[in-house]
């Protein structure tokens, strides 16, 4: 028999605040639960605390489009995020948790001669990674997405696409709480409502955390503040290239299902897919203006709707149920920042742009061994804050979402 909501076991627990942890992680979004989650589980460090100064998932973890897919660019790229590709196929098994992943196939389309070419090339990178991804003709996009308008007499007419077939869409709150219910079952306390302030710095090294709560002493900390990453950065007296810009998206009434597949077109600055409720979810690029507004404006819903309806006139008697903004960290080279900083045990995994989200799991898994053993894993190597030192940048802007 079904118990009452009331009576619903709790997914996590709220804890007491400790004095000190071993390693404290500042973001409760996604990145910094399943940092959580592996540390606890791969690792064994269960001292964990997790900072959020709202609630778990309120910031871009709950605020993103939910898409995921590994077709990226540069070799670097292509590995990373085929790595969490294949976790978030096991992620509901591993957090006996229905995250609903629904691989139905990626289309990035191609409105002329310059993105033909660089579909190409991810093509050819996705393959030397072993990644599925292929160039497909107007034909093949009209049998795979019949309501696009293919015709040749448009504005910009869709002269191909790279088709991704593993990717596709997932539940985003799902994974946050999945993940959070999987820290917590390990052992590491979630706390919401708690601020940082402030982050102590003696002698090179970190030695705690101020919050609204108080302060807590710790060894470890993690940044994984997403839109917020050079605020908490700032308070390390760590400087990050990182420029915070906001990232619009908005949700339709629900109608019923007709979208088999995620569509991007990067001319058109959009991207469409529908959920399992039958919205259609559209997101742009970023505002063009660096801000931590997360308001919506009047200028985004008219742009998307004339854009959506260039793609898929049959829309036009759809109705937009509700708009939001989420924050973009926007590094130079369209590439996170992972790894250690010039201040002993003060670690970051930011840098998230307009891509976070999808890259979750392998975060997690990858900050947490680089927290466990104070070195990054080989498959975050190249994304360390010492490449713009270096000028080794790892240039993704071409595959990074839509146009910026
Ligand atoms: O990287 O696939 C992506 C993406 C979709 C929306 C924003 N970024």
């Amino acid at each position: 028999h079904g118990l009452a909501r009331e009576e619903w076991p709790r997914a996590w627990h709220e804890r007491e605040l400790r004095p000190s942890y071993d390693a404290v992680i500042i973001g409760g979004g996604v990145h910094g639960l399943a940092t959580a989650y592996y540390l606890a589980r791969d690792h064994g460090m269960r001292d964990v605390a997790v900072l959020d100064r709202a609630y778990i998932g309120s910031g871009g973890s709950g605020r993103n489009t939910a898409i995921l897919r590994s077709n990226y660019l540069t070799p670097e790229g292509v590995r990373f995020y085929d790595r969490s590709v294949k976790l978030y196929e096991h992620l509901a098994a591993d957090l006996n948790f229905n995250v609903m992943f629904s691989q139905r196939g990626h289309l990035t389309l191609a409105h002329n001669d310059a993105s033909l070419r660089t579909m190409h090339w991810r093509t050819e990178v996705n393959k030397l990674q072993g990644v599925d991804s292929e160039v497909i003709g107007p034909d093949r996009i009209k049998e795979l997405v019949p309501y696009l308008d293919t015709s040749e007499d448009t504005r910009y007419p869709i002269l191909g696409a790279l088709y991704h077939p593993p990717g596709g869409i997932v539940r985003h709150d799902a994974v946050v709480w999945g993940y959070a219910r999987g820290a917590d079952a390990h052992g590491v306390h979630i706390h919401q409502q708690t601020e940082v302030t402030g982050i102590d710095v003696e002698r090179g090294r970190v030695t705690g955390v101020q919050t609204t709560r108080g302060r807590i002493a710790t060894p470890v900390v993690l940044n994984a503040t997403a839109g917020w990453a050079s605020l908490i950065s700032d308070m390390a007296g760590v400087a990050m290239p990182v420029q915070t810009s906001p990232l619009q998206a908005a949700v339709t009434e629900p109608v019923r299902p007709f979208l088999d597949t995620v569509v991007v077109s990067g001319t058109l600055h959009v991207y469409v897919s529908q959920t399992d409720r039958g919205e259609l979810v559209f997101g742009a690029s970023v505002d063009p203006f660096a801000s931590y507004s997360m308001r919506g404006s009047l200028e985004f819903s008219e742009g998307i709707a004339g854009h959506v309806l260039e793609l898929m006139p049959a829309l036009h008697r759809m109705r937009l149920l509700r708009q939001w903004a989420g924050l973009c960290d926007m590094t130079p080279d369209y590439s996170p920042i992972m790894g250690p900083t010039p201040v002993e045990g003060f670690y970051v995994d930011v840098g998230w742009g307009t891509y976070g989200f999808k890259a979750g799991p392998v975060s997690g898994e990858a900050m947490a061994a680089c927290l466990a053993h104070g070195k990054p894993p080989e498959i975050i190597a190249a994304f360390g804050l010492d490449r713009f030192g270096d000028g080794r940048l790892v240039g993704e802007k071409g595959a990074a979402a839509v146009g910026h």
